[in-house]
């Protein structure tokens, strides 16, 4: 099945232009391509986001070379008419190593006939900002997006670099695509380069560069494209308003990724709030030396200033008060989202479901008629479910990782099947999107956030203390029941006994039976254990092994469940990810903070799997 190059029939194409003046700078016309031999490298297999491994990895000989040389050539073949990679972007999160991979990549794809290579300006642009440009800038003229991040990743020497591979609608290439890749880095044995000189990423915007006589890299503005798609989903003069209320105030953690900059440009910009609204908003090579993942423990400042204990839950000794009505962040290529309000966090499992329920105050949901579909990855939490099931709206369970909602978001437009847009989509791990992109959106969340807190506050007058992000979940958890999730992480774990974990659940209990598990005092036993697998409603491929599911049956005959997961994200090791899910209707109970109310469930767990003893581990390295 070939997805690449099929004619776009996009209606809300807008012609964002990627030249504005143009300069023309012969860095190398007439470059002659040579063709250097090569040798295949092992491991380059692309996991649940590109491909990840150390920074001195990728710096060793021809490795950006070959990897590339192998994405051209599956782009080229999985064009099926002839119809070869023409225009591509080439834009990073601004980790170490971006620019110096970027000019690699350039030279590859010249030494390849690409005619048009768009660079952003300054080499950095956020993973959804990519994606929008993709589908938008030229009408879509855009083929593909090679993106140079290791996503939440740290960055830095000894620590992550990343590419990965963006393809004609702007979604993240399906496995099909991964998987021909992977196959081409084992039985290359050349890669075309050209001899050009470097090209300066500080050019201005519309400033093109000769390489060969058939290639030319632009230099494009980062923002346009991306910022005309969030224009269409939100209300921007509205927001502005809502903006300048008193006692409104927005706190955003960019955590010196790429989303910084794009969070300054709306937030500030455009939507009119102060600078000192924004947090470490400047990309920084090594992220400051942070951990640039949004989560409790490593945005550490933001969920302080909010409030917040590293538990998530209301410090008593914070006065409400002086805190922002809305908090955020983004990692590192800023697709990730965090929110927090005055003295509460929002798990993503939960923030998606709120806003499928308050569809009506986003008008790229609101002026369609609301969500015509939406869609989790597996191991989230049904928070989302109970929603779309009370509202009749058709939800999906997929496998994780954001490629599996492309074809759900493109299955008119590529196949002709049923029309699920506006649709709306989200993980566990901090994502959350809709179909205006084909990646999660980090501000996408934080401006659908500002909307539903702006449609909640309708009424209220100027002055009057405002309707809280607290009051939104509550209320919602009311209404539809608190589903307590949490997750562990065990990361660095020796990959073999990782392994054994996998192999001692799936044999035991998803081959064998829950009988064989020992009831203990705990009133927690196991039901049954599944291991999920799932086949495309849209296009029927399968993807297999994407998770352990253990059913529980709690003594107050509530479910509960725990999913098990070996990460695809790391670079190093194994990440063992034990998901924790607990529903609980007895509204008195809700205020409970997540880690606790689901310590006996993961004490339970733990021992029936024997955790301990098969991986030596007897402590996550992070809850979130
Ligand atoms: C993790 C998350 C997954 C997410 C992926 C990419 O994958 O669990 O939900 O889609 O990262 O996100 P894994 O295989 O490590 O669990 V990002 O922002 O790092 O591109
Ligand atoms: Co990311």
């Amino acid at each position: 099945m070939t997805r690449l190059h099929l004619p776009l029939i996009l209606t809300t194409l807008l012609q964002c232009s990627t030249t504005t003046t143009t300069t023309a700078l012969a860095a190398g016309a007439n470059t002659v391509t040579r063709e250097v031999p090569t040798s295949p490298i092992s491991g380059m297999k692309p996991g649940t986001s590109g491909l990840r491994k150390k920074v001195e990895v990728w710096q060793e000989g021809t490795y950006v070379e070959n990897f590339i040389q192998s994405l051209v050539d599956v782009a080229n073949d999985s064009s099926g008419d002839g119809d070869l990679l023409d225009t591509v972007i080439v834009a990073g999160d601004g980790r170490y190593y971006n620019d110096e991979a970027m000019q690699k990549i350039i030279r590859v794809l010249a030494g390849n006939g690409v005619s048009n290579i768009w660079i952003p300006r300054f080499g950095i642009m956020s993973t959804p900002a990519v994606s929008a440009a993709i589908r938008r800038c030229e009408g879509g003229k855009a083929q593909g997006g090679i993106v140079l991040t290791a996503s939440h990743n740290p960055g830095g020497p000894g620590e992550d670099f990343g590419i990965k591979y963006n393809e004609a609608l702007g979604q993240p290439a399906a496995e099909e695509f991964t998987d021909a890749l992977y196959e081409k880095t084992m039985t290359i044995s050349s890669f075309k380069t050209v001899d050009s000189e470097d090209v300066d990423f500080s050019a201005s915007v519309g400033s093109t560069f000769q390489i060969t006589d058939s290639s030319t890299v632009t230099i494009m503005d980062p923002f346009d494209c991306y910022l005309e798609s969030l224009k269409d989903c939100f209300d921007f003069d509205k927001l502005r308003q809502f903006a300048k209320r008193e006692n409104f105030s927005l706190l955003f953690d960019g955590m010196h990724g790429a989303g910084g900059p794009f969070a300054k440009r709306v937030l500030v910009n455009e939507i009119g709030l102060p600078e000192t609204s924004l947090l470490r908003a400047n990309p920084l090579p090594d992220f400051g030396k942070g951990h640039p993942d949004p989560n409790l423990t490593y945005a550490s400042d933001l969920v302080k200033k909010m409030g917040l204990t590293p538990e998530g839950v209301a410090d008593p000794a914070v006065d409400i008060e002086g805190i922002p009505n809305l908090g955020a962040a983004n990692d590192g290529d800023g697709d990730r989202n965090l929110i927090a309000g005055k003295g509460v966090f929002v798990t993503p499992s939960d923030s998606l479901a709120i806003i499928l329920d308050n569809w009506e105050a986003i008008p790229h949901f609101a002026k369609r008629g609301g969500p015509k579909g939406a869609a989790r990855s597996m191991p989230s939490s049904a928070a989302l479910d109970v929603v779309a099931k009370a509202r009749n709206i058709p939800f999906f369970v997929t496998p994780t990782g954001w490629k599996f909602f492309g074809n759900l978001m493109s299955s008119k437009e590529l196949f002709d099947n049923t029309d699920y847009t506006p649709f709306l989509c989200g993980e566990e791990s901090f994502g959350t999107g809709s179909d205006h992109i084909r990646e999660k959106d980090g501000l996408w969340a934080v401006l659908a956030w500002m909307s539903i807190l702006m449609k909640a506050n309708e009424n209220v007058k100027e002055g009057d203390p405002l309707v809280e992000v607290k009051d939104i979940v509550t209320n919602h958890w009311a209404k539809y029941g608190r589903h307590f999730y949490c997750r562990y992480d065990y990361e660095g774990v020796d990959s073999d006994s990782a392994n054994d974990l996998m192999d001692f659940i799936r044999n035991n209990y998803v081959e064998g039976s829950a009988d064989s598990c020992e009831a203990d005092d705990s009133s927690i036993n196991l039901v049954d254990a599944t291991e999920f697998g799932y086949t495309d409603p849209v296009d029927g491929s399968k993807a297999t092994n994407q998770g352990l599911i253990l059913n529980f049956n709690l003594s107050s005959g509530d479910p509960a469940r725990v999913v098990f997961r070996l990460s695809g994200t790391g670079s190093a090791g194994a990440t063992i990810r034990m998901y924790l899910e607990q529903y609980e209707k007895d509204q008195s109970k809700h205020d409970q903070a997540a880690p606790l109310a689901l310590k006996d469930l993961a004490n339970r767990v733990l021992k029936v799997v024997k955790f301990e003893q098969i991986t030596g581990r007897d402590a996550p390295t992070v809850i979130t």
